[in-house]
């Protein structure tokens, strides 16, 4: 049966059944959230590092394992100030494979992106390219922890040692997330989380950036006010980044909720890999064993030709899945000019971003959801070739 209701109808409500969306923000049960949220009322301090925004940094350091977090109201500010923080000009090179905002936080600084082909395996920027777009000009390398997956931060890392670069994680993705047993955000100079709606740890919108030395979390956190480092005295030019009380308190409260959450995940995703993993024509993203997975996402990849058509058909049978991450950043107008935009310059990028569809993937699936998006899935690829599916009725 074909399913009527769009997206949009979703957002607004108006929906008649379940639609299986390719994420849907985990929350704690609201009669949990209120008595924050009379605290918030009784003392009216509402942002500018009040108390749940104290307490959530103290938290969050402690359950990702790192030195001190420093909370931002959404990720992409986050990502703009840590550039700010670290003084970053000139160019950054960085990957094409992310979503919009890794880019745009440069263009937001006044530095060139050069963008570098990623690794076929883990669709990270692959080291071995990037020496060679190493320029006088070149400041820093800006790294994207796709889906979750560790950049090679070893190879990266001694690249930046022998020619004097900054390293800034996009960590967005990976919360939680560790690498040889510690946490992956602490490599690097900085990294940087989102806390957005779609993200596996949520606080609305939100972010942070994550740093191990006392000093920069100093400067991070005048930076994300105004610059101000007492009332009188600025230090920076700073921007209002802050996270409010409202984001914070609801984050200290979905903490508790995040072990059982990472579990549902990785039962989910078990389900997915026993269904797909032999399936012709399907190839999951490789999962390396020395990495602590936060299971943030399930990317699959299939056959170019097959992609769009599969991804319409889906919608149909009321799964709405997301192609992250195409277009390419370096396809925007803004970028597509660039030198190192050029896809003859990110062959494996360019293919993994014709191929690949994020399939849902949220605790509150059923079991019974994940057979069906995966048996849709595979009658629907099936049949991808045939001339009826790509017709204009169908899709
Ligand atoms: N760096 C990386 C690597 C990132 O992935 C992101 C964000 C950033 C930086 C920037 O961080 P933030 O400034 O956002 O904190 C989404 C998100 O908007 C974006 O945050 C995220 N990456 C990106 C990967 O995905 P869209 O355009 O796909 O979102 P949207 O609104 O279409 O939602 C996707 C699905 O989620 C829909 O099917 C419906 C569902 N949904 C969404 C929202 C907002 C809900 O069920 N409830 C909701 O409230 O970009």
């Amino acid at each position: 049966m074909l399913y009527e209701n769009t997206e949009k109808q979703i957002k607004h409500g108006q929906t008649t059944k379940e639609p299986l969306l390719v994420t849907r923000p985990d929350l704690p049960p609201l009669e949990d959230f209120l008595p924050y949220l009379e605290k918030i009322w009784q003392r009216r301090w509402l942002t500018n590092s009040g108390q749940f925004h104290q307490e959530l940094e103290a938290r969050l350091a402690d359950y990702l394992g790192v030195g001190y977090v420093s909370l931002f109201s959404n990720g992409t500010l986050a990502l703009v100030s840590a550039l700010q923080v670290l003084r970053i000009s000139g160019e950054v090179i960085t990957t094409p494979y992310s979503f919009v905002a890794t880019t745009h936080a440069l263009n937001w600084n006044g530095i060139q992106p050069v963008f570098c082909d990623v690794d076929p395996l883990t669709l990270n920027l692959d080291p071995s390219k990037v020496e060679s777009l190493i320029t006088p000009q070149t400041t820093a390398i800006l790294p994207v922890h796709v889906y979750g997956n560790p950049a090679d931060v070893e190879a990266l890392e001694q690249l930046a040692d022998v020619y004097g670069l900054k390293i800034i994680y996009d960590a967005c993705h990976a919360f939680g997330v560790t690498y040889k047993g510690q946490s992956i955000l602490n490599y690097g100079d900085l990294s940087v989380l989102s806390f957005h709606a779609t993200k596996i740890f949520t606080t609305m919108e939100g972010g942070a950036i994550v740093t191990n030395d006392a000093k920069l979390k100093k400067r991070i956190d005048y930076i994300k006010n105004f610059g101000f480092a007492d009332e009188v005295t600025v230090m920076a030019p700073g921007i209002n980044g802050k996270m409010n009380e409202m984001q914070a308190a609801l984050g200290v409260l979905q903490l508790e909720h995040m072990p059982r959450r990472i579990t549902r995940r990785r039962a989910l995703a078990g389900i997915y890999a026993k269904k797909l993993k032999n399936v012709h024509d399907v190839e999951l993203l490789h999962r390396p064993d020395d990495v602590g997975h936060n299971w943030a996402y399930f990317p699959v990849f299939i056959a170019e030709e097959k992609r769009d058509i599969v991804y319409e058909v889906l919608k149909q049978h009321g799964i709405f899945t997301r192609r992250y991450f195409f277009p390419l950043i370096s396809h925007f107008p803004i970028y597509r000019g660039l030198p190192s935009a050029s896809p003859e310059n990110l062959p494996v990028a360019e293919r993994a971003s014709r191929r690949v569809i994020c399939l849902p993937f949220y605790p509150s699936l059923t079991d019974g959801d994940v057979e069906y998006i995966c048996d849709t899935f595979i009658s629907v690829l099936a049949h991808a070739a045939e001339p009826a599916m790509a017709h204009p009725e169908w899709i």
